[in-house]
């Protein structure tokens, strides 16, 4: 454990949540006008909240809120006090801006040290770091954690998949962080270019998140490098990663002594209780220059409180599952491209690249998923290409219960990504604009 908070009994957690929430409430309501207007049109003064149990009397905050304050204007600090701006990559509007003072880059390097503790990164280890450098958080992010524990970080971005790799085996890196699909894409091209994925390289840990992973793409990784497989878990608006991070037994724990998390209905907004799913909303309580009172993340997941075998008491979470809009609603039924994949890693002869297109043939959807052959199946006859993709349909509507059409396409023909890894191919809007 890096910081002995992190095992903390659960009455002196909430003590401390209780008391930096009264001072963020505080704070933002004197603070961003913003925050004030919403908890003036409820009728909430800061004094009202006492306590975590208040939480839910607060009013929830929206990307379209950072959106219509578009670039700073959420900031509960004078400029002058902002020493990093960073920012979303926005694929639909206008790029979310955060920023971060000092003290706030401190509690980024906090949790950050924490993540890299999950996976006994320390002094004398090479971290190989495949995250983007930029306004993306993932690079910096891990950079400055990676320092912060004493280790010897190779700030190496992404890209350049060959030279990584000899990167990787000539510095001994001993932990690789990127996102899940540029692992897997690492481990093909080391394949393809001749090295022994356990002997050539000394990693013992990667560090993996950004986008979501099913539990066989994991394991896929775990294999391919013989490696513990750290998931991390961040999103840019609440400070990047270093929100939550697998320990040792394989669970997700979230830092709630400086994000605390909660599970409500996506549709109602009501609060769920411990174990039910729903999208996860963050309140920060240590951040300066971005304070967000319960943001709505759109991730799906669920909370749960039984103790944990390594020691932390920090609450622990599902793996995300999808976002609530990469959720697809296929003929009334949700599909989330996670489940798609699990389907894909159970099955021999493919590999987890795939891409999920989506068409409507007159009234009805209709959902074909792209997915690449191993080399050897591609070697293997037509008749058994026919019954790999006959398996895959049958298993497919067992696990999603939906037809799904499969369509079995050459090794590495789909295209890579170096970071997020993009699964949807969604031509239904499209096809009805074009008609209208
Ligand atoms: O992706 C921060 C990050 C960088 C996290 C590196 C982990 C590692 P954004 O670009 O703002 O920030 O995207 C945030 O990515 O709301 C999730 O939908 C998704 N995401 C992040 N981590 C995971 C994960 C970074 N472990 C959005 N599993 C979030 C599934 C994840 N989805």
């Amino acid at each position: 454990m890096w910081n002995s908070i992190e095992g903390a009994f659960r009455e002196e957690l909430e003590a401390l949540q209780s008391r930096r929430l009264r001072q963020t409430v505080e704070r933002v309501y004197h603070l961003v006008p913003f925050y004030r207007e919403k908890l003036d049109a409820l009728g909430i003064k800061p004094r009202d909240i006492r306590s975590v149990k208040d939480l839910s009397r607060l009013p929830f905050t929206l990307k379209q809120d950072l959106r219509d304050h578009y670039p700073f204007g959420l900031f509960a600090v004078p400029m002058e006090q902002v020493i990093r701006i960073h920012s979303s990559s926005g694929t639909t509007g206008k790029p979310t801006v955060v920023g971060y003072t000092e003290h706030d880059l401190k509690v980024w390097n906090e949790v950050m040290a924490r993540t890299m503790s999950m996976g006994n990164v320390g002094p004398g280890d090479v971290v190989h770091n495949a995250y983007g450098y930029g306004l993306f958080t993932g690079g910096l992010g891990f950079h400055y954690g990676g320092e912060a524990v004493g280790a010897s970080v190779v700030p190496s971005s992404g890209g350049f998949t060959k030279r990584q790799l000899l990167l990787m085996k000539d510095f001994g890196a001993t932990a690789l962080c990127c996102t899940p699909s540029f692992a897997l894409h690492l481990s093909e091209v080391a394949r393809e270019e001749g090295y022994d994925l356990h002997n050539d390289f000394k990693l013992k840990a990667g560090f993996f998140g950004a986008e979501p992973a099913s539990e066989g793409l994991r394991q896929a990784l775990r294999d391919a490098w013989n490696i513990q497989y750290v998931e991390a878990y961040g999103l840019s608006e609440i400070i990047g990663p270093g929100v939550a991070a697998t320990c040792p037994e394989g669970r997700l724990h979230v830092f709630e002594d400086h994000f605390i998390p909660e599970i409500i209905d996506p549709e109602t907004g009501e609060v769920l209780s411990d174990g039910e799913e729903g999208e996860l909303v963050i309140t920060t309580v240590t951040k300066q220059a971005l304070p967000l009172l319960r943001y709505r993340t759109k991730d799906i997941t669920r909370l749960y409180r039984e103790p944990c075998a390594c020691g932390r008491t920090l609450v622990g979470m599902d793996s995300i599952k999808g976002r609530s809009d990469d959720m697809l609603i296929v003929n009334g039924v949700n599909v989330f491209p996670s489940q798609v994949e699990h389907v894909l890693t159970k099955v021999e002869g493919t590999t987890p690249n795939y891409v999920i297109v989506v068409d409507k043939k007159g009234v009805l959807d209709k959902l074909e998923v792209w997915v690449e052959m191993d080399e050897s199946t591609f070697a293997d006859g037509i008749g058994a290409l026919e019954t790999l993709k006959r398996r895959l349909e049958t298993e497919m509507l067992n696990d999603l219960y939906i037809n799904v059409r499969v369509k079995l396409v050459e090794p590495r023909t789909l295209e890579r990504s170096m970071g997020k890894a993009k699964r949807i191919m969604d031509r239904r809007e499209s096809e009805s604009l074009e008609r209208s």
